[in-house]
């Protein structure tokens, strides 16, 4: 079974996957490996990596020390072409449909495209869709796009057909790392009802409350980052867990 398949497996069983977000940037390197652990512990199902901006730290070796240091997926989450590691298990291959950045739709996208198919990386074609939280995030600025108003959740749902449209595997709907306020309830309805694709919700999910809610509209997958940044404590990692695995 491919990592992608095994990570289906999980949504099925537990109504919803739970992925935690390290941005090497923000976790010192020594931290790593504690950070990793917790995750494992407290029972999520895989960890993404990235971030909109990496500059002080070396991806390839953060990514080998999450491979060293825990069983679960390792998955990169790439803010740009040069986030790449045949180390990881698998990539979620973005692309940022919400926007009109050709270069963030398709240009970093061709200039990964030749090392991706040569490292045999397990690669998820997704649609990246930004949507407008309260705040400008850190893709928001880089991608230099303007995010889907909120309250439009029609234009949301008619990106997320498009991208089903072309053949893509996934939508990741996303309110930005940080976000003041995570994507609304009445979106991720919307789209999981549209489509039949998974739906990957993240940014501004501070609360087990908040990503529970998130899951049983439709998610998935819930992604929490930020909130474990200040502190790594597994036991909230573990109540975002059993929030997240509504079926269990
Ligand atoms: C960001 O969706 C992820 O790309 C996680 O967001 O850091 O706000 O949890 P937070």
């Amino acid at each position: 079974m491919s990592v992608w398949e095994n990570l289906l497996e999980a949504v099925k069983t537990k109504g919803t996957a739970y992925l935690v977000l390290i941005d090497p940037d923000s976790v010192p390197n020594g931290k790593l490996t504690e950070f990793s652990n917790s995750i494992s512990e407290a029972g999520a199902d895989g960890i993404l990596v990235g971030g909109s901006l990496i500059n002080n730290s070396d991806f390839e070796s953060a990514v080998v020390t999450l491979k060293k240091s825990s069983e679960l997926p390792v998955i990169i989450f790439p803010g740009s072409a040069e986030q790449l590691s045949d180390k990881a298990d698998m990539l979620l291959y973005l692309s940022l449909l919400s926007g009109r950045n050709a270069d963030k739709i398709i240009g970093e996208q061709v200039k990964s495209a030749m090392r991706i198919k040569r490292s045999k990386i397990e690669s998820i074609s997704t649609a990246y869709l930004l949507i407008e939280s309260g705040n400008i995030s850190s893709a928001l600025f880089m991608s230099g796009t303007l995010p889907i108003p909120r309250d439009k959740e029609d234009i949301t749902v008619a990106h997320s057909v498009a991208a089903e449209l072309m053949g893509m595997k996934a939508i990741y709907l996303e309110a930005g790392s940080g976000a003041k306020m995570p994507v609304p309830l009445k979106t991720v309805s919307a789209v999981c009802s549209e489509v039949g694709l998974p739906v990957i919700v993240g940014g501004g999910i501070h609360t087990p409350e908040s990503a529970e809610l998130r899951a049983r509209a439709g998610a998935s997958f819930i992604v929490t980052g930020t909130v474990h940044e200040e502190e790594m404590d597994t036991a909230l990692i573990g109540e975002f867990a059993k929030a997240v695995h509504w079926k269990e």
